[in-house]
C-alpha cells in the first residue's frame, strides 16, 4: 500500500476550525477511535491558546466515547447529526452550546448527497484494509461511511489491524441515484445482495492512514429482569398468536429490533417459542443475541447497517467467517433502514418508546418534551413503512414517578397513524383500525400501570364530546405534576 503512513496527531493537524467531517460508525462498531482523540487534544491547544476550534461531525448513528464522548468534553463539536448516546455530548445539547440535530437515519445519507448539510472537507474512516486502487474494506459498520467516502474532499483512514480481513463479502455496498433518475432498490429478501464488498474511491483522494488495533467499544448488556423478560414474552407471544390467526404468513416475516435490554428479550422470546418458524432479520443493528439465535439456525439471515456486539462476540465470528458471511450482510443505512425495502418485505417493527399517548403517538427522543435523550435513530424509518408496527416500554419509570401511558406525549416522533401494537409488562394493546376512544380505552387496560388507571380514565370520562378524547386544558396534567411535585400521580384536572 503506497499511502502515507501518519500518526493520529499528523492527522489531527490537517483539520482545520469550521470544517465538517463525515466519520465512520453506527453505535461504536465500525467508530474511528485514535483521530477523534487526537482533534480533541487539539482543540484543547486550540482553545488553551485562545483560538476559536470546532467542527461538524456527522456519523451513522451513535458512535463510542472515543469519538463523540471526547469530541464533546473538549468543546470541539460546533455542529453534529443525526444520532447520539453520549452523556457529555447530550448534556451540551440539551444546554443549547452544541448544535444538535436529531435525523431519520436513513434520510441522513440521502441530505448529504442532496446538498441538505452543506460540504464536507472530510471522511475519517476506519477500514479492515485499503488497497492501492482505492478499494476500502469497511469494518463493522457500513451507516454513512460510503457516502461520506464519496462526498468528501479528502480522506483519512484509520487502518485498524483488530479486524479480520476476513470481514470481505460481509458487507453490500449500494448506493442509490438521487431522484428523478433512481431506480428501485433490487432488494426482494432480508438475505439479498445487490451491491460490492468494498467501497471504491479514487485512491488520490486519501490523504494517509492511522494505524490502530482496538476493538469497538461495545459494552455486555445489563443483566435482564423480570419486567424486559415479561415484555419480551408478550411480544413474542402477540406475534405467535398473529401467526396462527393467518395475519403473518407461516413462513414468518422479517423482523427489524431496536437496540438494548427490551430489544434482546423480544428477540429470546421469539428464538425460543416453538410456534415461531426460523425467522430473518431486516434491521439496522445486530446485537449479541441475533448472532447467537444465527448459531441455534433461528435466524436464517440478518441485515443490517451495523455488527454492534461485544469483542467476545466478534472474535467468535472471525473465527468462522464462512459460516457468518451466508448469515449476515452489513449494509449502507440508507439501504438497511430504507422504507421502500421494509414494506415490500414486510417488515415487523419493533421499538422502546419513552412515553406513549392515549392516540398511540409515540415519543422515543425526548424527556418532558424538553430534553433529548438519544434520538429517534432509525424507529422512523422502520414505524412508518412497516407491515406491522410495535412500541414496548416498561409501564412506568423512575420507580413509578413516570407513567410511560400519558394523555398526550410531550414530544411526538411517531404519529397515530403509522402506531400499530404497545406492549407493556401488563399486556399488548392492537390500535390496529380503531377509532381514538377505543384506542384509549385498550391501553388504559392493558398497558397502563394500575397506579395510573384510574387518573387515565378520568381523563377520558371528562374530555368533552368529538372524535379524540381530548382536553387541551389537562393535556399536559401528567407532566406538569411531575415538574411540580415529582410524581405523575399527582396530576390534578381543573373543574369542568
Ligand atoms: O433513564 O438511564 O437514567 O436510568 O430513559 O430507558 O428503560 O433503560 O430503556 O435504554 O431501551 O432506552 C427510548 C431512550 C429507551 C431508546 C429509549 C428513562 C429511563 C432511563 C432509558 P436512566 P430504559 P432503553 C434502533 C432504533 C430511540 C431510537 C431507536 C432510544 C432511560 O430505545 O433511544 O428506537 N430509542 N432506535 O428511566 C422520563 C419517561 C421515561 C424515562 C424511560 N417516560 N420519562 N424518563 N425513561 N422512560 C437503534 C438506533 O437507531 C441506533
Amino acid at each position: 500500500m503506497s499511502y502515507k503512513r501518519m500518526t493520529a496527531e499528523e492527522a489531527a493537524s490537517l483539520i482545520q476550525n469550521g470544517e465538517q467531517i463525515a466519520f465512520s460508525g453506527f453505535t461504536p462498531a465500525g467508530a474511528t477511535k485514535a483521530i477523534p482523540k487526537a482533534i480533541a487534544a487539539k482543540a484543547e491547544a486550540e482553545h488553551a491558546a485562545g483560538r476559536e476550534f470546532k467542527i461538524g461531525v456527522v456519523t451513522g448513528a451513535s458512535t463510542g466515547d472515543s469519538c463523540d464522548g471526547v469530541l464533546a468534553r473538549a468543546e470541539a463539536i460546533g455542529y453534529r447529526a443525526p444520532y447520539q448516546s453520549n452523556a457529555d455530548l447530550r448534556g451540551r445539547a440539551n444546554k443549547n452550546t452544541l448544535k444538535f440535530t436529531d435525523l431519520h437515519l436513513s434520510m441522513t445519507p440521502q441530505y448529504m448527497n442532496y446538498g441538505f448539510m452543506g460540504g464536507f472537507d472530510w471522511a475519517i474512516v476506519e477500514a479492515a484494509d485499503v488497497s492501492d486502487s482505492g478499494e476500502i474494506l469497511l469494518t463493522t459498520s457500513v451507516g454513512i461511511a460510503p457516502t461520506g467516502l464519496k462526498l468528501a474532499k479528502k480522506v483519512i483512514i484509520e487502518l485498524n489491524s483488530y479486524h479480520s480481513k476476513e470481514l470481505r463479502g460481509f458487507h453490500d455496498i449500494y448506493e442509490t441515484a438521487n431522484p428523478p433518475r433512481r431506480r428501485e432498490i433490487p432488494i426482494y429478501a432480508a438475505g439479498d445482495r445487490c451491491g460490492c464488498e468494498v467501497v471504491k474511491i479514487d485512491p488520490k483522494k486519501i490523504v494517509g492512514i492511522v494505524e490502530t488495533n482496538a476493538p469497538d467499544e461495545v459494552k455486555p448488556f445489563k443483566a435482564s429482569d423480570p419486567i424486559t423478560e415479561k415484555i419480551g414474552q408478550n411480544v413474542a407471544d402477540f406475534l405467535a398468536a398473529e401467526m396462527a390467526a393467518g395475519r403473518i404468513p407461516p413462513e414468518f416475516l422479517p423482523i427489524q429490533s431496536g437496540v438494548g435490554n427490551i430489544a434482546n428479550a423480544v428477540l429470546g422470546g421469539l428464538g425460543s417459542n416453538p410456534e415461531i418458524p426460523q425467522f430473518c432479520m431486516y434491521s439496522e443493528v445486530l446485537q449479541d443475541s441475533v448472532i447467537d439465535l444465527i448459531e441455534k439456525g433461528r435466524i436464517k439471515h440478518a441485515s443490517a447497517t451495523s455488527l454492534t456486539v461485544t469483542p467476545q462476540k466478534i472474535q467468535e465470528i472471525y473465527s468462522n467467517p464462512k459460516f457468518f458471511r451466508e448469515h449476515i450482510v452489513l449494509r449502507p443505512q440508507e439501504i438497511s433502514n430504507s422504507p421502500e425495502v421494509s414494506r415490500r418485505i414486510g417488515v415487523v417493527s419493533i421499538n422502546t418508546a419513552i412515553e406513549v399517548d392515549l392516540s398511540g403517538n409515540v415519543n422515543s427522543s425526548h424527556i418532558m418534551g424538553k430534553n433529548l435523550m438519544n434520538g429517534i435513530g432509525g424507529s422512523g424509518d422502520f414505524t412508518r413503512a412497516a407491515y406491522l408496527s410495535i412500541y414496548t416500554c416498561p409501564s412506568v419509570a423512575k420507580g413509578g414517578l413516570i407513567s410511560a401511558i400519558v394523555p398526550n406525549v410531550s414530544h411526538c416522533d411517531h404519529n397515530e397513524h403509522s402506531v400499530n401494537i404497545i406492549a407493556t409488562e401488563f399486556g399488548v394493546a392492537d390500535l390496529r383500525c380503531k377509532t381514538p376512544y377505543e384506542r384509549a380505552e385498550i391501553l388504559i387496560e392493558k398497558c397502563a400501570h394500575p397506579d395510573y388507571k384510574d387518573l387515565l380514565r378520568e381523563f377520558v370520562r371528562r374530555a368533552p364530546v368529538g372524535h379524540t378524547p381530548q382536553t387541551l386544558a389537562m393535556a399536559y396534567a401528567f407532566h406538569e405534576a411531575f415538574v411540580r411535585d415529582g410524581d405523575m400521580r399527582k396530576a390534578v384536572f381543573p373543574n369542568s
